[in-house]
């Protein structure tokens, strides 16, 4: 009897020599070696979902940040989710097997351990970015996923990463208490548009904003959403900028939140004023970091950090003018890319907790479910905040005493309402940061002043096997190659509040190395010679 998943996969037969791994965010490497991992997405998709009794998993077919030739895919659980890990260690398993019979081998394998009925419906809804490559590898996985798995699909065409998160959440709450919302492009402009006005409750942010999209599928979306947005003249005046998706080759090139959060500069393309408020979203608008410039010309970076400290105290604000103090507490999750006065602020002056995690949404988002209010951001702009259970409920139930703490509950509501639960989306966050400058009178400049940045730098090693750079403690140290840590101490021993490590990136083919010190010499001294000791290691 003819085996479907080994003949869909004799289609898209393993490139040579290469091995394949499930990283930071999914499978990402250069587009035309990804043929073969779409297809076996598209099993694993499939089995999920039948281990999940049918419900709906994601798909979004995106490289995020990287270069505009290189693609990726990273699979997404019914609650909007990262895949959690046992299957990641199961999707790097199969896209590294070599011909079509031991796919389909690991495959019947996979059904089972897990008890799957492999007769039972499987669902997967998927989406894309914008890059070139995207159509042909969408293809792949369809076949993988429909004609290999026989899988139905939900293909929403291009969509942003967390909308993709949205739909899967929605598409499976629907129906039930949860209901998180239409599972509509509409439903989701909807949805953020009228919880935007909400929570403004009349208040105007101050100027306007300009937001770069990467040249992404940021673009066309925020377009869209701008129409479902209250009019300018009430509430928030938006500029968009870079954002050409005809030219896919121009993604992420000179614009974007990772170029300007790693150079520490604004896109050579902008045309912003001193003062002028300014964000920069990334290529599969799930990154957002603000920034401007002031009367001087100085550019200043308003990060993740930034946006978790902003965010952070406002909603301590507005727990404590409830009058729900005693009941909700707020937490926030970092990386060890915090910068340190960042830490210290939140630790210190917003007296909240602070833990560090390694780099990736699903261990921040993972580490922020413990909390009441787990408010989770990268630097580099990746974050939301999620709220237990229990807290929405006690929010929901909670009778306000006075018509102060009744005022400060309704925008606590209409904030919840705001974020995008299921994932950081820079759409939503943009928002959500408008509504608290507004709330607080703020623009940039008093933003800026609630603290001040260490000088910090960031820098790319490319090595000759990154698998070799081992950590622990949440990436702060390294435990391989041997010595290499105790000398990376002795460079920070050498400057006022020094700080350093070097990881292995999950999502490119590098080291990144992070220094912060007191003085910006200092700060790019030590990044330099962090860098260096981190290229010898990776040439012995
Ligand atoms: C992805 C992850 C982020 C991570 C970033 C860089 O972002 O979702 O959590 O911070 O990669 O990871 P790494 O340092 O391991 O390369 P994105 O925006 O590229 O999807």
């Amino acid at each position: 009897m003819a085996d479907p998943v080994a003949e869909a996969m004799s289609r898209h037969p393993t490139p040579e020599g290469l091995v394949y791994q499930y990283g930071t965010a999914g499978f990402r490497t250069k587009s035309e070696v990804l043929d073969s991992v779409m297809a076996r997405c598209g099993l694993i998709a499939a089995l999920r979902s039948r281990a999940l009794k049918g419900k709906w998993v994601g798909v979004m077919i995106t490289a995020s940040h990287n270069p505009p030739e290189d693609n990726g895919v990273k699979i997404v659980e019914p609650m909007g989710n990262m895949l959690q890990e046992e299957w990641e260690i199961l999707a790097t398993a199969i896209s590294n097997k070599q011909t079509p019979e031991e796919v389909s081998q690991y495959y019947q394998e996979i059904a089972e351990k897990y008890r799957i009925d492999l007769s039972s419906p499987a669902r997967a809804v998927v989406a894309r970015d914008t890059r070139a490559s995207g159509a042909r590898l969408l293809a792949a996985f369809l076949d993988g996923l429909t004609k290999g798995a026989g899988a139905e699909v939900k293909d929403y065409g291009f969509l942003t990463t967390p909308q993709l998160h949205y739909m899967v959440r929605c598409l499976n709450t629907e129906g039930t208490p949860d209901a998180y919302g239409t599972p509509t492009e509409k439903g989701y402009y909807e949805k953020f548009g009228a919880a935007f006005k909400n929570a403004l409750r009349g208040k105007k942010p101050s100027g306007s904003l300009t937001v770069d999209c990467a040249n992404g599928v940021g673009g066309p979306k925020l377009a869209e959403l701008i129409k479902h947005l209250p009019p300018k003249e009430e509430a928030l005046e938006i500029f968009v900028v870079n954002d050409n998706v005809i030219k896919p080759e121009s993604l992420n090139v000179e614009c974007g939140a990772d170029f300007v959060k790693t150079n520490q500069r604004a896109p050579p393309s902008s045309k912003a004023g001193p003062g002028d408020r300014c964000c920069s979203l990334d290529g599969d608008a799930d990154r957002v970091v603000y920034y401007f410039k002031d009367s001087n010309n100085m550019f200043h970076l308003l990060d993740g950090d930034r946006i978790a400290t902003l965010v952070a105290s406002f909603l301590g604000d507005l727990v404590r003018q409830s009058g729900l103090a005693d009941k909700v507490t707020i937490g926030v999750v970092q990386t060890a890319y915090a910068n340190g006065a960042a830490t210290e602020y939140v630790e210190k002056t917003l007296k909240l907790k602070v833990d560090c995690t390694p780099t990736g949404v699903k261990y921040l988002h993972h580490a922020a479910e413990k909390l009441d209010v787990g408010v989770y951001f990268e630097a580099n702009g990746h974050g939301t905040v999620i709220f237990s259970p229990d807290t929405l409920d006690t929010i929901a139930k909670y009778e306000p005493r006075s018509p102060g703490q009744k005022d400060a509950l309704d925008v606590l509501r209409a904030v919840i309402d705001l974020i995008n639960q299921a994932v950081g989306d820079a759409l939503s966050d943009f928002l959500l940061v408008e509504v608290v400058l507004a709330h607080k009178s703020w623009g940039a400049q008093e933003w800026l002043s609630t603290y001040t940045d260490l000088p910090n730098r960031l820098l790319k090693v490319i090595v000759a096997d990154r698998k070799i750079f081992q950590t622990t403690d949440a990436e702060r140290k390294l435990v391989k190659p041997d010595g290499l840590q105790k000398s990376i101490d002795a460079e920070v021993q050498k400057v006022r509040q020094g700080r350093s490590f070097a990881r292995a990136s999950g999502t490119e083919d590098a080291v990144r190395v992070y220094a912060e010190a007191a003085t910006r010499g200092e700060a790019d001294d030590l990044a330099r010679k962090v860098a260096e000791l981190v290229k010898a290691a990776g040439s012995a």
